[in-house]
């Protein structure tokens, strides 16, 4: 059987029996740039090709988001936790994750590894955006999400990492889907300021399969005080998760508190991925990409006038 029959076999099996909402392949060569520990033969020595794949977030899980942030209603916020962000999606990339490997080991007779789904998992991981890029599914966003021209920024990413050689698909080179000189949505809903206001050339380059990109340096210790509920505001036992003794967390003490509480986390957990995330995601939930603005601004589900970040 030729090759890229069997990378279609592969294709088909990934968004029928597994369910998976997009699929691409990468060949190996694209991740020359991988960060030391962070290349895929790291994990799979011999690996010549990446499966990413994605499944689409159902819009009514993100968009309880909207509640919890515009209406201070935080009993809905376990919806974007479970459906949204931590819970079904990453078991659902863990299934699917399975049944690939399998697959792909049954039909090209090669070693196929499924990678890890998110927090459900003990280990060091592989960027699944980087994943997702390299294999052709979309974009970065200034907010460093990865944006797919069908589902905007409400995607999950999983991979397979093999040692079957397939046929890659291209990079993504359909129309810009971030225009971070225009739009500021995401720095501007970032509750804690952790995504930079867009200024060109200040971003992290990224070049990948001869494509490069520009995302924004969003300073994760920041982003986590906000994801991690660590904020009196925005955590339901109503107490600061950070120390006491740190008065101003929003202005200069917030790097510090970040940092403390990573620390806590890895003593805690030892590792720092695995710990629940679903206290924000305002950057992923009012990201317009995907006609956001047309399906939901404009039906009333969301209030916040994001037109007043617009530069024309
Ligand atoms: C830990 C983690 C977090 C931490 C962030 C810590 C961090 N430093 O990244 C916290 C809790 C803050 C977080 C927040 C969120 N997360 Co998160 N997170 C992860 C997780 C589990 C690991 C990411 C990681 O290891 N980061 C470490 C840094 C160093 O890696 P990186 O930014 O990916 O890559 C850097 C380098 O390593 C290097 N690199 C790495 N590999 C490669 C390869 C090549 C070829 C190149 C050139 C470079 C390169 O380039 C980058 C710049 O240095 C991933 C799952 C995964 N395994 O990818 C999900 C993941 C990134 N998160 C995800 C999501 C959805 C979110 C939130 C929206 C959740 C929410 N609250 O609603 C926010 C998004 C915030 C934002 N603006 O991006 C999704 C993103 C989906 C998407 N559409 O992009 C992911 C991919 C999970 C998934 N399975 O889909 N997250």
């Amino acid at each position: 059987m030729r090759v890229s029959s069997v990378t279609q076999m592969i294709k088909s099996f990934v968004l029928t029996e597994a369910r998976m909402d997009k699929v691409g392949i990468a060949p190996i060569e694209r991740f020359n740039e991988s960060p030391e520990g962070m290349h895929p033969t790291d994990f799979l020595p011999g690996c010549k090709s990446v499966i990413a794949f994605c499944t689409r977030l159902p819009d009514g899980a993100i968009d309880s988001t909207y509640r919890t942030f515009e209406d201070n209603y935080y009993d809905v916020h376990g919806i974007y936790g479970a459906y949204g962000y931590v819970g079904a999606p990453n078991y659902n990339l863990m299934w699917a994750n399975y049944k690939i490997s399998r697959f792909v080991e049954k039909v090209t007779g090669c070693t196929a590894m499924p990678e890890t789904a998110g927090p459900t998992h003990g280990a060091k991981m592989m960027s699944m955006r980087h994943c997702a890029f390299a294999a052709g599914l979309g974009e970065f966003g200034w907010s460093s999400i990865m944006l797919t021209p069908e589902f905007g920024p409400r995607n999950r990413f999983g991979a397979v990492l093999t040692t079957a050689e397939l046929t890659p698909d291209p990079m993504y080179n359909g129309p810009k889907l971030c225009e971070p000189d225009k739009c500021h949505i995401c720095e501007k809903m970032c509750p804690t300021g952790a995504i930079p206001p867009y200024v060109e050339g200040q971003g992290r380059l990224v070049t990948t399969g001869g494509k490069t990109v520009e995302y924004g340096q969003t300073n994760w210790a920041k982003c986590r005080i906000m994801c991690h509920g660590t904020r009196q505001a925005y955590n339901e036992s109503g107490g600061d998760i950070i120390p006491r003794d740190v008065t101003d967390p929003l202005n200069e003490d917030l790097d510090n508190i970040g940092r403390y509480f990573v620390k806590h986390e890895n003593v805690r957990q030892n590792f720092h991925q695995h710990n629940p995330t679903w206290k924000c995601g305002n950057c992923l939930t009012y990201c317009p990409v995907g006609n956001w603005r047309e399906r939901f601004y404009d039906t009333g589900l969301s209030e916040v006038d994001t037109n007043q970040f617009k530069d024309e």
